[in-house]
């Protein structure tokens, strides 16, 4: 559309678009939005639904050897939760005009990005509290801004999302605390899963500043509102009295509050090793894809009966159907 408008009307638009992000109004469906705002919320929208789809991998795993029928229950309406997580952003995804299939194909077919995080192991039942505490810890800490995104469908699932993420924080913090009042045994496996998702739950938050290359005009737009290194900072900064409520330490030596600077002083990141991982050579991205390719493929008659079950219904049924959800639309 924005192709086939005269110069001045473009121009127009636009100053519209800037007056409503200066003075931190939200952008809606309908409004115009200049073609790369659109294609960054696709991007960062689509890539945060597939992460949460991917998500819920690592924990699924454990659902049937969770340690009690409790934890059982607990995990399994998690895992839940990631799942309907990925649904509401899937639909904020699409009101930009992109196919939920498009987008899941993009996922199968390898072509789209998903959380750094979620390509590793969970060998033992301490990674289910260290993902609780670290991975949704990372979450909120970088999601409670987002609910403030210029894009309103993308603030909004995020104020949903983020209720959700806080009880799985909380969930976590209490299976490590558990297991940290346990036996030896147990407060050795605890450690060790710290050990071991502490850095990669660092990585989550992207690049440095100074090698990312979305943020400064994501930031303009204010669709991220700090940068990678500040969350990042304000995560260490989150979890350095939690760690010491736990009785855990921290993997870092290095690990120290520069009082003058006021940031947090740490040991290098491994950024080879998120790479590698991005490039699709982390411990368990293969895995994680064609896990995801089986699902897709097994669900695959549900989705033809479903598209059969639409195809039968008699065009009366289908309007009062269409006419329902209208009003529910009126009503909210
Ligand atoms: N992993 O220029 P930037 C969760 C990519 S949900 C993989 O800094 P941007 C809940 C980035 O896409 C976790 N790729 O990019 C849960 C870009 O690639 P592209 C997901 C990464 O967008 C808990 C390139 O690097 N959360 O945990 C990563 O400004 C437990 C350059 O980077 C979200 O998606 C990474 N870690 O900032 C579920 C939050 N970092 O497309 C189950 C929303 C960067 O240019 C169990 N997203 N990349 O080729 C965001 O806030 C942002 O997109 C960032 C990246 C901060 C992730």
């Amino acid at each position: 559309m924005t192709e086939t408008m005269t110069p001045d009307a473009q121009a127009e638009l636009q100053a519209e678009f800037d007056a409503l992000i200066a003075a931190d109004q939200r952008i809606e469906p309908r409004d115009w939005m200049p073609d790369a705002y659109r294609r960054t919320l696709i991007r960062q929208i689509s890539q945060h639904a597939h992460s949460e789809i991917i998500g819920m991998q690592p924990e699924g795993n454990w659902i049937t050897r969770a340690p009690s029928l409790k934890r059982k229950a607990i995990l399994m309406a998690k895992v839940q939760d990631e799942a309907g997580h990925g649904l509401y952003l899937y639909a904020a995804a699409q009101t930009l005009g992109i196919a939920r299939d498009v987008m899941t194909q993009q996922l199968i077919d390898g072509k789209a990005r998903y959380s750094s995080i979620f390509n590793y192991p969970t060998p033992t039942w301490a990674d289910m509290g260290a993902i609780g505490w670290l991975v949704d810890g990372a979450a909120i800490c970088n999601q409670v801004p987002l609910c403030r995104a210029s894009y309103g469908p993308y603030g909004r699932a995020m104020v949903r999302i983020c209720k959700e993420e806080s009880f799985h924080q909380r969930q976590g913090f209490e299976i490590l605390l558990t297991l940290m009042q346990g036996s030896e045994a147990q407060r050795e496996m605890a450690q060790d899963a710290v050990n071991r998702w502490y850095w990669p739950s660092l990585m989550m938050f992207g690049p440095p500043d100074d090698e990312s290359p979305n943020s400064a005009q994501s930031m303009a737009w204010k669709i991220k509102r700090f940068s990678n290194d500040d969350l990042r900072q304000r995560f260490i900064g989150m979890l350095v009295p939690q760690a010491e409520a736990l009785g855990v330490t921290l993997p870092d030596p290095e690990l120290r509050w520069d009082e003058e600077n006021e940031r947090w002083i740490t040991s290098e990141i491994d950024w080879t090793e998120f790479q590698e991982v991005l490039a699709g050579r982390g411990p368990m991205n293969a895995y994680r894809l064609q896990h995801r390719r089986d699902a897709h493929e097994d669900g695959a008659w549900v989705r033809e009966a479903a598209a059969a079950y639409a195809e039968k219904r008699s065009p009366r049924e289908r309007s009062e159907t269409k006419r329902g959800a209208e009003s529910d639309r009126e009503a909210a």
